[in-house]
């Protein structure tokens, strides 16, 4: 049975819902320092979810995917959509002083009630960072921002699951800095629904389009939607009106023959998995998962006195016989 949300959090939802910006941070940062009402809070949010189109920015460190994401706001601020922007993992090891970037730009904002930035360098939370961002997310959209950006340095598997919450992926390429497009993860290149050229002043700009054609020339496209390439400079805003009209065109694809709703349906069966994962986890923490208790166990298994193939049964089964008990 789900228990009763207490007032001060059900209270605490609402002021995000109405748009408050303080409310919607200190949520945030529960969620991120795993507070214990972090699953009540999302809870209380979650019916006023599900309308912002979520955006996904990734490519490699450095790419200028804030000055891109900083530009792409601006777009949109003037049509009068409100904003939301997650920095995932600015604190990345090959450019280490990002994050100071990214408050200095969040400074340039900070006087526009239609646009919240936030970022996020936790990896403490439950279920790590990627899940962290996808509470982070949820709560943005539950303010009613109309777009939720996210923006990630496309390396690990965090990042990838990151991106697999965003309803339209942008994968940002350079010109030269040897990030060729045969030397891209190939999974980076799966989830591109529009690929970004930024830094097209530079030379180079064209052969990495060639690379990218060459590339789709050989996989055939899903859904008669071959991933557009854009070229941009984000520093000077070119091209930033055609990736907003490419981005719109893929908003209308997805509208279209129940696209979004499958996406987001796969993306929830994932994470339901997930979630149950941790919930399962959570509740063998109380029966003897301790990390004492774990200790304890390996001690015994290293010394042939316990055998894990029947320790992890039995926990679940006790798990299991504990939550039947429960009234
Ligand atoms: N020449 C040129 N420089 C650019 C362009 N876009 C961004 N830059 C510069 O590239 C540098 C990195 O830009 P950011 O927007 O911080 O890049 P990022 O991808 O967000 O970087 P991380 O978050 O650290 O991975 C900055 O000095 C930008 O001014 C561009 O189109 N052309
Ligand atoms: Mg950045």
């Amino acid at each position: 049975m789900p228990h009763a949300i207490n007032t001060s959090t059900q209270k605490l939802a609402e002021q995000i819902h109405q748009g408050d910006t303080r409310a919607l941070a200190r949520a945030i940062s529960l969620i991120e320092n795993n507070a214990s009402q972090a699953q009540d809070i999302l809870s209380a949010c979650f019916p006023y979810t599900g309308k912002a189109l979520r955006i996904g920015i990734t490519g490699s460190p450095g790419a200028g995917k804030s000055t891109l994401v900083d530009q792409l706001a601006r777009a949109w601020r003037k049509q009068e959509q409100t904003i939301g922007i997650v920095a995932v993992d600015p604190t990345s090891p090959f450019t280490g002083g990002a994050i100071l970037g990214d408050r200095i730009r969040l400074q340039d904002h900070s006087s526009d009630p239609g646009l919240y930035v936030r970022s996020m360098a936790t990896r403490g939370a439950l279920g790590g960072l990627a899940q962290a961002t996808a509470d982070a997310a949820q709560l943005i959209e539950a303010s009613g921002k109309d777009l939720v950006l996210i923006e990630t340095v496309g390396v690990g598997q965090d990042e990838i699951d990151i991106v697999r919450l965003s309803d339209i992926t942008l994968v940002i390429l350079v010109p030269g800095m040897g990030d060729d497009v045969q030397s891209l993860k190939a999974g980076i290149m799966e989830i591109a629904d529009i690929f970004v050229i930024n830094k097209a002043d530079r030379e180079g700009a064209d052969r990495v389009e060639k690379e990218i054609r060459a590339m789709q020339s050989l996989s055939h496209s899903v859904d008669n939607w071959t991933p557009p390439v854009i070229k941009t400079i984000a520093t000077t805003g070119a091209g930033i009106a055609e990736l907003i009209s490419t981005i719109d065109a893929r908003k209308t694809w997805l509208a279209t023959e129940g696209r979004m709703e499958a996406k987001r349906q796969t993306y929830w069966q994932q994470r339901i998995e997930t979630m149950v994962q941790q919930a399962l986890l959570k509740a063998a923490r109380t029966h003897g998962l301790s990390t004492e208790e774990l200790a304890q166990h390996a001690q015994r298994i290293t010394a042939k006195e316990e055998n894990p193939y029947q320790l992890v049964p039995n926990l679940v089964a006790e798990i299991f016989q504990h939550r039947k008990a429960k009234p």
